[in-house]
């Protein structure tokens, strides 16, 4: 059972802000960033890999890695996790999701406002001028048709700004907002990370949904132990029945 209060506060929210994290997607299987990786990846740290530096170093190292990642999520499915925040927007007047996955699974359980916080796995852009690139489906680095220059995945690697829109959709959401939903993520990345704070600061209730509290844990108004699998759709369950009793 979820706090009652959480539960009240969503039920008379006018503007719900939801953050989700990596853990939103590992119950499809898809490893979160601080979890040891796995087979020719369980030696390289993702903080040493998802910079430019890095792809400057050896694009080809960087690029296999992003082809590896590509290959897991496309065969993942969205989890009832994903699902319950779809089915979240129906419930409340305004949801605004902001995602720092890159992995496009929010869209595929029928979220339809998703903010991607750092971009998106599976587009491709010119290293040097950001456009995009149709990149051939291969382990080969794509080259930018326009000025030959390597493409590269689509994401914010670390050391790298947020795109402005997302910035400003995301943080003018999270000043507007009643309640703030922090799920999936260890709060460590910033800006990210700083948007629980800046909904508190501005009178929302927050909460945060994870099987391990973060260090901002103590800040939230609820911290929820448990997989998002799990406790979105109770959360969901309770709502609904509330707003049909309303
Ligand atoms: C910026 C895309 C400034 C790539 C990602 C030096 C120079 C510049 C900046 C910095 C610097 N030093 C520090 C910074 C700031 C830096 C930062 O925050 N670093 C951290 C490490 C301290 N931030 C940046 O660099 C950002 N940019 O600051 O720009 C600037 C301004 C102007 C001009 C130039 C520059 C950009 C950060 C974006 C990095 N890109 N992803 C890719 O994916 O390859 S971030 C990456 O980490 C992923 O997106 C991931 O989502 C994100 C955060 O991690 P989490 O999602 O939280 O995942 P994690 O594994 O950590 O945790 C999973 C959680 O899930 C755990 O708590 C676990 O308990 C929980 N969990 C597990 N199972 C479940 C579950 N929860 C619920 N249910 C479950 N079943």
């Amino acid at each position: 059972m979820l706090p009652e209060a959480l539960t009240r506060a969503l039920r008379e929210a006018r503007h719900v802000c939801v953050l989700t994290g990596a853990g939103i997607s590992a119950e499809s299987g898809i490893p979160t960033f601080r979890e040891a990786q796995t087979g020719l990846w369980e030696n390289y740290d993702p903080l040493d890999l998802a910079t430019p530096e890095a792809f400057l170093r050896d694009p080809a190292l960087v690029w296999r890695w992003y082809r590896w990642r590509r290959e897991i999520v496309a065969g993942a499915q969205p989890n009832p996790g994903h699902t319950a925040l779809a089915d979240l927007e129906g419930l409340v007047p305004k949801l605004t999701l902001v995602t720092q996955n890159v992995d496009g699974l929010h869209a595929r359980a029928g979220s339809r406002t998703v903010i991607e916080f750092h971009g998106n796995l599976f587009a491709t852009r010119c290293f040097v001028e950001g456009c995009i690139v149709n990149a051939a489906e291969d382990d080969a680095v794509p080259t930018c048709p326009a000025c030959g220059s390597h493409a590269r995945p689509g994401v914010v690697w670390f050391g790298e700004a947020i795109p402005a829109p997302a910035l400003d959709q995301s943080f003018a959401a999270a000043r507007d907002c009643d309640v703030f939903l922090s799920i999936g993520t260890s709060s460590l990345v910033y800006p990210a990370a700083g948007l629980a704070e800046l909904a508190k600061n501005h009178g929302a209730v927050v909460a945060e949904i994870n099987p391990n509290p973060t260090g901002l844990a103590a800040y939230f108004d609820h911290a929820i132990p448990g997989n998002a699998g799990k406790v979105l759709p109770e959360l969901v369950a309770q709502l609904g029945d509330r707003q049909s009793r309303r």
